[in-house]
C-alpha cells in the first residue's frame, strides 16, 4: 500500500469536509457570503472569511502531511500565505494549533471575535477523518519522500464556492458553473525533474441529496511513477465503446469528431478554431481543476486554454491523474511553436512543476505561462492538433 497516496486522499477528504462545513454550518455560511463595504470593515480583524477558509484548508493539508511524514510540510506549496498583516500592522499567522481549543482561540482573533464561528471551524479542523478506498490499498509503489514536493489548491473555483448554485443542470455531463465546479487539488511532483507523479482531486459538492439538501463528495486519484500507472478510474472509464472514432478517416468532417472544454475567458481566435473543430461539442465550465476533471472523466477529449491565468497548483494534481491514464498536460504555446517548426511531435512539451517563470513576480512566478492542453489519449491529441492548428491561423474574413 502506498501510505503517501492514502494520506493525500485522507487530507483531501478532510479539506472537503471543511469546505462543506463552511457552506452548511449557518454561522460559517453567513461569513462566507457576507460582503463588507469598505467603511464597515473592522480594521483590527481579518475580515475576508473566504481567504481565511482557503488558508486554513491549506494549513490543515500541510499540518496533517507533516505529522505523518515529518519534513514534508516544508515542501508543501500553494497559492495562499498564512501570514496576514491587518491594517493596524499586526501580523497574524493562521495555523493548526496542538488542540482544538487553541485553534479556536487563534481563529477568534481573526474572526472579529465571533466565538461560535471560531469554535465550529476549529472543530472541523481537528475532526478525525478516515477514508476507505479498496483500490488504493492495492497500490504497492515506493515513493522517494526526500525528492517530492506538493502543490495544493485548497479550494479551486473560489467564485463558484461562494456564489455558486447547487441547482445547475449539466450539459452532456459538464457543469458550466455551480458548486460541482469546486475542487480540492493536491498534486505531488519530483523536485529534481519537475514531473508530476501523484494527484488527488476531491470534489466536495458532487451530489446533493434532494431530501436533506446535504452534499456528498467524490474523489479521484492517480499515480504515475517508474512505469506504474494506477488510477481510481480505469483507462477506459468502464465505457469501452464510448469513443469509437477512426482518426485516420480524414474525410470525416471536423465539427462533431472532437470535444473540448475551455474557459469563458479564452481568446477569440482560439475559440473560433475550437468551434470549427468541435462544433456543438465545445463546452464552457468554471474552475481549472473541474475542467481537467471533465477530461479525466472522459466527458470531453481536451481542456484547451491559451491564457496565462492557471497556475501550478491548478494543474499538478490533474496532470498526474491524466498521466496515470495514458494522457498528460502540455504547454499550448510550445505545442504551437513546435508544430510550426515541424519538430518531432513525439517530443511533447509537458508542463513541469519545479521551475519559476523567469522575471515574474508574486503568483505569476508559478503561472502556466504558455497556456495548456489537457488530454487522455496521445493518438487523439495528435489528430486534434492538426485540425486545431490549421484552423487557428486562417486569415480573418475581409469585410
Ligand atoms: C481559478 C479558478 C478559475 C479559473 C482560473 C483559476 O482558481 O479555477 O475558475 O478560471 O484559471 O486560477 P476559469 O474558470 O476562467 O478557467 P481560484 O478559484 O483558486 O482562484
Ligand atoms: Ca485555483
Amino acid at each position: 500500500m502506498s501510505e503517501i497516496l492514502q494520506e493525500l486522499l485522507r487530507v483531501s477528504e478532510k479539506a472537503a469536509c471543511i469546505a462543506r462545513a463552511c457552506r452548511q454550518e449557518e454561522t460559517l455560511f453567513q461569513l462566507l457570503i457576507e460582503e463588507k463595504k469598505e467603511d464597515e470593515k473592522n480594521k483590527k480583524f481579518l475580515t475576508d472569511f473566504k481567504t481565511l477558509a482557503d488558508v486554513l484548508v491549506q494549513e490543515v493539508i500541510k499540518h496533517d502531511l507533516g505529522k505523518k511524514f515529518p519534513g514534508l510540510e516544508k515542501n508543501v506549496k500553494g497559492e495562499e500565505s498564512n501570514e496576514f498583516t491587518n491594517e493596524l500592522g499586526e501580523k497574524i499567522i493562521v495555523k493548526v494549533c496542538p488542540t482544538e481549543e487553541e485553534t479556536a482561540s487563534l481563529l477568534q482573533k481573526v474572526l472579529d471575535n465571533n466565538e461560535a464561528a471560531a469554535k465550529t471551524l476549529a472543530k472541523a479542523v481537528h475532526q478525525e477523518v478516515t477514508v476507505t478506498d479498496e483500490a488504493i490499498n492495492a497500490v504497492n509503489v515506493s515513493i522517494p519522500i526526500d525528492n517530492i514536493a506538493v502543490w495544493v489548491d485548497p479550494i479551486d473555483s473560489t467564485y463558484q464556492y461562494i456564489q455558486g448554485s447547487g441547482d445547475i443542470t449539466p450539459k452532456m455531463g459538464v457543469y458550466p458553473k455551480g458548486l460541482q465546479c469546486v475542487t480540492v487539488l493536491i498534486g505531488v511532483f519530483l523536485m529534481d525533474t519537475g514531473h508530476p507523479i501523484m494527484g488527488v482531486i476531491n470534489q466536495p459538492f458532487a451530489v446533493k441529496d434532494p431530501v436533506t439538501l446535504r452534499w456528498t463528495g467524490q474523489w479521484y486519484w492517480g499515480l504515475s511513477y517508474m512505469g506504474s500507472n494506477i488510477c481510481s478510474l480505469s483507462a477506459d472509464n468502464g465505457k469501452p465503446n464510448s469513443k469509437v472514432v477512426d482518426d485516420s478517416q480524414q474525410s470525416v468532417a471536423p465539427g462533431n469528431n472532437y470535444s473540448a472544454v475551455t474557459s469563458s475567458a479564452e481568446a477569440k481566435d482560439v475559440l473560433r478554431a475550437l468551434s470549427v473543430v468541435c462544433g456543438e461539442n465545445l463546452h464552457f465550465a468554471a474552475g481549472a481543476g473541474y475542467k481537467c476533471l471533465c477530461v479525466i472523466q472522459d466527458l470531453v477529449d481536451f481542456y484547451v486554454f491559451s491564457e496565462d491565468t492557471t497556475f501550478k497548483w491548478d494543474s499538478c494534481a490533474p496532470h498526474a491523474i491524466l498521466k496515470s491514464l495514458g494522457g498528460g498536460m502540455l504547454d499550448l504555446s510550445e505545442c504551437i511553436k513546435s508544430a510550426n517548426q515541424n519538430n518531432d511531435p513525439c517530443v511533447r512539451p509537458h508542463l513541469l512543476y519545479n521551475a519559476e517563470v523567469e522575471g515574474a513576480k508574486g503568483a505569476d512566478r508559478w503561472a502556466n505561462k504558455g497556456g495548456l492542453i489537457a488530454y487522455r489519449s496521445e493518438q487523439r491529441l495528435e489528430c486534434f492538433m492538426k485540425h486545431f492548428l490549421s484552423n487557428l491561423y486562417l486569415p480573418k474574413e475581409h469585410h
